[in-house]
């Protein structure tokens, strides 16, 4: 009995040895069928979803888990305007450090998605007067190894009414993600994600 178990022991090794190799000849494989294929689509998705500075500031509160959003805005042409939208929305609990740019008509901020949703931001940032366009989502997908599996959340994304991938990449991981906020919520969106095997990191 012990040598059977002893056998089936070194077979597992055995076995547990190879694919190891070819994991890691794959995962080279992609990095660089990646490169060649999206790097522009790489360079969207790689900076990090929240930066540590973002997080640090964010140690002391109470915020949870946060995402980085940004939303695209029409009719923001100023930088009183940008004020407006700013004051408005750090006004709302779950929001750190709203950065609006007139000049890019965009707003990107740091949310806990559990403290504040979606229809609250776009209802803050509209109350000025401006519209929102779009929301921009950057999320980290887990199980992308290589560009077909990029291209299945693509296709995911794609099949939510009011929803497009922006830039899916295996090689850092991410998806950027844009849709409008009216049409689709943001869980949605997430959840077509999910529903492909690849999940979205919480
Ligand atoms: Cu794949």
């Amino acid at each position: 009995m012990n040598k059977m178990m002893k056998f089936v022991a070194v077979l597992g090794v055995a076995a547990a040895v190879p694919m190891a190799v070819i994991a890691g000849e794959c995962k080279t494989e992609c990095a660089q069928a990646c490169a060649k294929v999206c790097p522009a689509s790489c360079a969207e998705a790689c900076p990090s979803p929240v930066s540590s500075a973002v997080k640090a500031s964010c140690a002391d509160s109470k915020c949870d888990k946060l995402t980085k959003v940004e939303y695209k805005l029409t009719g923001l042409t100023c930088a009183d305007q940008a004020a407006r939208v700013t004051k408005a929305v750090a006004g709302l609990d779950g929001v750190v450090e709203p950065k609006v740019c007139a000049k890019s008509g965009k707003a990107v901020m740091a949310i806990d998605a559990k403290r504040v949703k979606d229809a609250q931001l776009v209802a803050a940032i509209e109350q000025t007067g401006l519209k929102v366009q779009k929301e921009v989502l950057t999320v980290k997908v887990s199980g992308l190894k290589c560009e077909d599996c990029s291209a299945k959340v693509t296709q995911a994304v794609a099949g939510v009414k009011g929803a497009k991938a922006e830039g899916v990449c295996h090689q850092s991981g991410q998806a950027v993600v844009s849709f409008d906020p009216k049409k689709v919520s943001r869980d949605q969106v997430l959840a077509a994600i999910n529903r492909t095997g690849f999940s979205v990191v919480p």
